[in-house]
């Protein structure tokens, strides 16, 4: 293991810490996740009890306890693994050095602590993976050696007291044991069930239970190795999980083969992925975070899931599926993995009867998707996202009602994917179902005037959601529009709709109200009546917070009042959709950023693209490293009001993606081929990086640009 490990960081594909920070380990657990797409586990050390946050995250699979918010369930922990006497954080004293690795190249989270044992120094390394191709299986390999002859007791096992931020999920467990493997079934009330087995190592075979201990004797400087290999199985993928838990064992094959396969999937996804910044190692290093992350929460296993706006690091934002997923890491998904790029559409086309339901519920035509989508496309998003800090008391939002911009976002993707892969069997096998009824979505929003021609998008939130309840948002209007245009254009090629129906799209598409950039500024209105707000400062709004935690938004937020924003808004706009000219996007940037909080880990890669746009790459440099470092780094906001959102940062991640391609590179498809138009920071001497599209794959090469 510590040759991979040499070997990942002579080319620069490793992420290591040095020492040890008791506090870090909510950070660590994002900055060190190994995922699989089908569970991620958090990056904490294996003797991580609830109050460290361990989590083995499971994707597609969720439970609402009582009337607590719905969230992905956490499977019980098979990796428990503590050595008596030296557990942290309680033997802290004992620690001489610690080290936590994320092994990016072979895809494994390495530890390595040596403890004081009183005569003498013990190591301890912790291996683990989540198999990358055997996506229900997840492995670690405990390998201790002491400098005296000792003897340890260890303790190991299926811990089933489960993190979870608004649980517990399981009401009931049942066990069943089979000698060296032991399963736990969780049960949750409304009748589904995670298995999580082990196998245990022959130390102990003696033993029975999931959770065991054993007695090991060290001789002075000889390795002692335990291997633990476990598998996870849901009622979602088989009747049985016990029984594939352990079928799965039974049938796998030791650590070591186990480790070889794994590591030859991961090479050959950085085979199709690989990136190269000569020049700024840190860039380097950081896209090639973004991508790892990227690469370890996507569904590779499935046909119609997606992607969750917190990876698989956890329960925050209840393990949803928001506008993240089309607007920020569809591009890198398209280019690297469209496999996955085509299942998070057809996630969209499943849930399609769920989006249907949430326009009836408002009394609304057409689909109104999900904010914060979970299975069957429910929208787990609540009326109350935001506890107030100073009453304690849930704070009404309106994400799930008002920010109606999702459906179009969703549209966008489809017309994305289809423009990329011209695969328009997605369309004829219900995409173009799900634009017909986003257009039908907003015909029925739309609200038209008696004494004029202008149309308007009456009550909405646009990607900025301090401002709650605003009219006419551009973002949302000009996203409204081209779903409208382009349900008139290819619904009735695949389905037989009146043409009354789509004269009607048209007319919507060309009336609907349009935030004309100001003639004199060139500014564009982020909404009716934005720029009278009071202009002031982000450090003047920061400054009349009365808790850091306090939230700025809704009703009475420090920004509410003022032209504050949280995210990229009509910046997003003009980086999503074609038509702004360069001398709108400079004036627009330049009023904009400086009022931007960026206190959305989606705003940074909307304002570096636009700024690679104005020709401006230093600017978009720190923007560019803020996406992709953003779960390098770790810090970032971990609460709104008191409800704690950290985790990992996908569309940060996929934002830092599109940067690069679009953004430095100025990636361009001319008659099928690319074409780059480079505009890179000064101290980056070269980029080369492969992207895929029809089948071929292209190694772009700003040398050769
Ligand atoms: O989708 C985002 C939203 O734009 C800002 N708050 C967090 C959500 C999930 O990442």
């Amino acid at each position: 293991m510590r040759k991979d490990i040499a070997d990942a960081l002579k080319l620069n594909m490793a992420v290591v810490r040095e020492g040890y920070e008791k506090q870090a380990f909510a950070d660590n657990g994002n900055r060190f996740l190994t995922g699989n797409g089908y569970m991620g586990i958090r990056g904490t050390l294996t003797e991580a009890r609830k109050a460290d946050m361990p989590c083995v995250n499971l994707a597609g699979i969720h439970h609402r306890k009582g009337n607590e918010w719905m969230e992905p369930l956490n499977a019980p922990n098979p990796l428990y693994f503590a050595l008596e006497g030296y557990s942290l954080p309680e033997n802290a004293d004992k620690v001489v050095s610690h080290t936590l690795s994320l092994d990016m190249l072979h895809g494994f989270f390495l530890r390595e602590t040596v403890f004081d044992t009183g005569i003498g120094h013990l190591t301890l390394r912790v291996q683990r993976f989540c198999h990358m191709q055997d996506v229900h299986l997840l492995a670690a390999r405990i390998w201790l050696c002491s400098d005296t002859e000792m003897d340890l007791k260890v303790h190991m096992g299926i811990d089933r007291d489960v993190w979870d931020i608004h649980g517990p999920h399981f009401s009931a467990f049942e066990t069943e044991d089979s000698g060296e493997c032991t399963v736990l079934l969780g049960l949750t009330d409304d009748g589904q069930q995670v298995a999580s087995a082990l196998h245990f190592p022959p130390v102990c075979a003696a033993s029975s239970g999931e959770m065991r201990s054993a007695a090991v004797h060290l001789f002075a400087k000889e390795a002692y190795t335990l291997d633990l290999v476990s598998s996870v199985f849901t009622s979602k993928d088989t009747p049985l999980p016990s029984q594939s838990a352990l079928d799965a064992l039974n049938t796998c094959p030791a650590f070591d083969a186990l480790l070889t396969s794994h590591k030859a999937l991961w090479a050959s996804l950085w085979e199709k992925t690989q990136v190269e910044i000569s020049g700024d190692k840190d860039a380097e290093l950081a896209m090639r975070n973004a991508i790892y992350h990227l690469l370890s929460i996507a569904p590779r296993h499935a046909s119609d899931l997606s992607v969750a706006a917190r990876g698989l690091s956890g329960q925050t934002y209840k393990g949803a599926i928001f506008w993240d997923t089309e607007m920020f890491m569809l591009d890198f998904y398209l280019a690297c993995l469209p496999e996955v790029a085509r299942s998070c559409l057809n996630y969209r086309i499943q849930s399609l009867p769920g989006a249907l339901e949430k326009a009836k519920a408002y009394g609304l035509e057409g689909a109104f998707y999900a904010w914060e989508s979970v299975e069957g496309g429910k929208d787990a998003c609540s009326d109350y996202n935001v506890t107030d800090v100073f009453t304690g008391r849930p704070m009404r939002t309106f994400f799930r009602d008002k920010q109606v911009h999702i459906t179009a976002d969703i549209v966008y993707g489809l017309r994305k994917y289809v423009a990329w892969t011209g695969d328009t069997g997605m369309l004829a096998q219900g995409g173009a179902r799900v634009v017909y009824e986003a257009a039908r979505f907003y015909l029925s929003l739309i609200t038209r005037r008696l004494l004029s021609d202008t149309y308007d998008l009456l009550d909405v939130i646009g990607p900025d959601e301090y401002h709650e309840r605003v009219n006419n948002n551009a973002y949302t209007n000009e996203m409204a529009r081209m779903t409208l245009s382009y349900a008139a254009d290819i619904c009735p090629k695949y389905l037989d709709i009146p043409e009354e129906e789509i004269r009607l799209f048209r007319e919507a598409a060309s009336h609907l109200k349009v935030q004309a950039p100001d003639p004199e500024t060139g500014v564009i209105a982020q909404f009716d009546g934005y720029l009278a707000l009071e202009d002031v400062s982000v450090e003047t709004v920061r400054s009349r917070l009365l808790d850091p935690k306090e939230y700025w938004g809704g009703a009475y937020g420090v920004a509410s009042h003022t032209q504050v924003i949280k995210q990229a808004d009509v910046i997003a706009l003009l980086e999503v959709l074609p038509g702004y000219d360069r001398g709108i996007k400079e004036k627009n940037y330049d009023y904009y950023e400086k009022r931007t909080e960026h206190g959305s880990s989606l705003s940074a890669c909307m304002y570096a693209l636009c700024a690679c746009d104005i020709g401006r790459p230093e600017a978009a440099y720190p923007l560019f490293m803020k996406s992709a470092q953003a779960d390098i780094a770790g810090g970032g906001k971990q609460w709104a009001g008191l409800v704690y959102i950290g985790g990992t940062h996908p569309a940060a991640a996929g934002g830092a993606y599109m940067v690069l391609t679009r953004g430095f590179l100025g990636l361009t498809w001319e008659n099928g081929e690319p074409q780059l138009h480079p505009r890179l920071p000064a101290a980056w001497e070269r980029v080369r990086l492969k992207v895929q599209r029809d089948g071929k794959t292209y190694m772009l090469d700003t040398e050769e640009a």
